[in-house]
């Protein structure tokens, strides 16, 4: 057991082990293992992180949208990436922890975000494939958070997940309508397809066994299933949809077992994802430069909206 743990008064961790094993789940104001709240906190934060970060490789392409009605769809998507955040950011919160304070963290370059903001948007293709691939796998793994043991980060979930289903069709019925268009647009999309799967498969975090949060996560239900189980079921239910519409994935070892009905795939390149996160991706820099800029600019809004709040708490 971690010190952290062994610290806690073994009375209040039973009774908040028993709560969490009995579906009940913990609200803000209850007691609760600071491990448990820190854990939280790193995670919601690096999630907040990622919806935010996430909204610039698709961002880059809202001017260059093919159609006015994928332009709708593409800024209606990304609008609803800044409300994630939103909510995200606002969740964790109720774990006594500032917004600013979490916000500094990531431009200072001392918190993660997901692996995948970091490849960059080289085609239309590839917005298609972030919101099949990426949103696919991030509705796979959120509809699982969905059912954590802390409400408020239970409940973001719920409501981001459906949100997450409408962006994953918009993603596929783009591809789908590359792969019916000419030789040229099927393989835009089978490129895009190519540079993508193994980055997406990644977004789950490393394989169970080299996964050092998972044990405590899982023990106090922050997590109810393994990166692996997330995974294999993304996996299984992305591969018939490529097959769908002609496309290949680019796994030499990707083979239906009809005995447990998985998909099993090949090795994934977990070197490449230890550079990606830790800050050597295409665009690593790039995105954070963005997100600096995009934060310095809106600095006189945040300070308008300080000096309105403060002047109407002295007139009330
Ligand atoms: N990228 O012990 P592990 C979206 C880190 S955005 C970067 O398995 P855990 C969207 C991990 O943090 C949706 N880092 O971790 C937005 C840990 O490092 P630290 C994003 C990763 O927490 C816009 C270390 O590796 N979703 O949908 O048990 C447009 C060891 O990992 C990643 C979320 O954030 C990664 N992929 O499990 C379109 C979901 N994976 O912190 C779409 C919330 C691992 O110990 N998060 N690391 O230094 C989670 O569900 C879990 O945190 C993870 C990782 C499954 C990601």
């Amino acid at each position: 057991m971690s010190k952290e743990i062994q610290n806690e008064d073994p009375k209040k961790l039973a009774e908040f082990e028993a709560k969490i094993n009995s579906g009940e789940k913990i609200e803000p104001k209850d007691w609760m293992p600071e491990l448990y709240r820190k854990q939280l906190i790193r995670m919601m934060s690096q999630h907040a992180h990622s919806e935010v970060v996430g909204m610039l490789p698709e961002g880059n392409w809202i001017t260059r949208a093919p159609s006015l009605r994928r332009k709708l769809i593409l800024l209606a998507k990304v609008q609803d990436e800044a409300g994630h955040g939103l909510y995200l950011y606002n969740s964790a919160e109720t774990l006594g922890v500032d917004r600013g304070e979490l916000i500094n963290q990531l431009l200072q370059g001392k918190a993660k975000y997901s692996n995948i903001f970091n490849y960059p948007t080289l085609t239309w293709a590839d917005i298609g494939v972030i919101g099949w691939f990426v949103d696919g796998a991030a509705m796979v793994n959120q509809t699982m958070l969905a059912k954590c043991s802390y409400g408020p980060y239970s409940r973001a979930m719920l409501r981001i997940t459906k949100e997450e289903a409408f962006h994953n069709r918009q993603g596929y019925e783009l591809i789908a309508q590359l792969c019916a268009g000419t030789p040229e647009q099927k393989q835009m999309a089978q490129d895009s397809v190519n540079r993508w799967w193994f980055p997406s498969l990644m977004m789950f975090g490393p394989p169970d066994a080299q996964s050092p949060n998972s044990e405590i996560l899982m023990r106090w239900k922050i997590k109810t299933e393994s990166n692996d189980q997330l995974r294999q079921r993304f996996i299984n239910m992305t591969v018939p949809q490529a097959i769908a519409r002609g496309l290949t994935l680019p796994d030499p070892d990707l083979k239906f077992n009809p005995e447990t009905k998985n998909w099993e795939y090949g090795k994934l390149n977990w070197d490449e994802f230890y550079a990606v996160v830790n800050g050597k991706g295409i665009c690593n820099k790039e995105r954070m430069e963005a997100r600096i800029n995009a934060h310095e600019n809106g600095r006189w809004v945040r300070e308008a909206a300080l000096t309105y709040s403060l002047k109407r708490q002295t007139v009330n």
